[in-house]
């Protein structure tokens, strides 16, 4: 599924698609009720649960301190404590991200220290931790996968990868003048969402319970997505881009590229889609949404393909 207006559609937009499917089922609980999560988890039992949950906007995170440490870091905390309580024999995956090696130079693994340099970094720095210590301590299958940026046409509008691509769209087809921006110096490591959720997923199937770093290994600066995106429809990024300071972290991770040897030797788990493939995908999502009749769009994974690519 695509998503061509976020705005308009509600929390739920990119499950909506999947209500009525025999094999979901929607349960309410939020990370911030611990009682909501302890009774769903003792009430399913389930076999696996995978913590995507945030608030996961590293420059909101400094607008909204308190509010991420409670969502980011206590929130993962209640899910820990209702598996130990609960539901002992679930497995669980815990999103942690690289945004937790802040200000440690590149190439990262899982070797390297965390020097976190954003509120949403620490929050993610302590469920990181916790889920450690719990693994440790009570014997549990709990991992974390400290997974690099991973993008798509799902990704929410105020990232810059989507920011880019919708913009560009928005340019080339309906004359929009400009797209103005934060640092354009940053360096990421950036993924496909899809090939990284099969990672997630190869994880909870392993025979031990262990962290892993997932990344592509490439790295790319904003200017260099923003340059492939323009170019996707044969223009120029500097013709249309303008930045603003007021889009500038207070402090600013500068260089992420991680090292996915270990996840490629035990998970035999290899990405193939790049930065720049990236941008070039997204922007012609963006140009689909636009002619899209209904302004709404099913993107339509080949999660076959993208299994057979990633372990083929
Ligand atoms: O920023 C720069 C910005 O917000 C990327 C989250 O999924 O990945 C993501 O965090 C870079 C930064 O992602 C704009 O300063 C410039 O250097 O797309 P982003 P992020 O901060 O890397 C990690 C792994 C996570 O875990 C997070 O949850 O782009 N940048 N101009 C901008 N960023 C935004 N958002 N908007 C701009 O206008």
């Amino acid at each position: 599924m695509g998503w061509c207006g976020d705005r308009q559609r509600s929390a739920r937009q990119r499950i909506d698609h999947l209500q009525g499917e025999e094999r979901f089922q929607l349960h309410y609980g939020d990370l911030g009720d611990p009682v909501s999560l302890h009774t769903l988890i003792s009430k399913i039992q389930p076999n696996e649960i995978y913590n995507l949950a945030a608030q996961s906007h590293v420059k909101v995170s400094f607008d909204q301190p308190f509010y991420t440490g409670q969502v980011t870091a206590l929130g993962s905390m209640a899910i820990l404590e209702a598996i130990r309580l609960a539901a002992p024999e679930a497995k669980f995956y815990q999103a942690s991200s690289s945004e937790m090696f802040g200000a440690t130079p590149p190439p990262q693994d899982e070797q390297s220290s965390l020097q976190p340099r954003s509120p949403y970094g620490i929050s993610k720095l302590y469920s990181h931790w916790m889920t450690k210590n719990y693994r440790e301590a009570y014997g549990l299958f709990m991992v974390s996968g400290i997974l690099f940026n991973h993008e798509s046409p799902r990704r929410g509008e105020n990232f810059v990868t989507r920011k880019i691509a919708k913009a560009v769209a928005s340019i080339d087809r309906k004359g929009l003048s400009k797209l103005v921006l934060g640092n354009l110096h940053a360096e990421r490591d950036w993924g496909y969402a899809p090939e990284f959720v099969v990672g997630m997923w190869k994880m909870l199937q392993a025979d031990q319970p262990r962290d892993f770093v997932l990344a592509t290994g490439e790295s790319f600066t904003v200017r260099d997505f923003l340059s492939a995106a323009f170019s996707s429809v044969g223009r120029n990024w500097e013709e249309h881009v303008e930045t603003d300071e007021s889009l500038f972290r207070p402090t600013e991770v500068d260089f992420l590229r991680g090292n996915p040897a270990e996840a490629e030797a035990i998970l035999k788990w290899r990405p193939h889609v790049i930065g720049t493939d990236l941008a070039q995908l997204m922007v012609e999502h963006e140009i689909d949404c636009l002619n899209s009749p209904t302004g709404f769009l099913v993107d339509g994974i080949d999660w076959e393909q993208v299994v057979e690519s990633v372990f083929g």
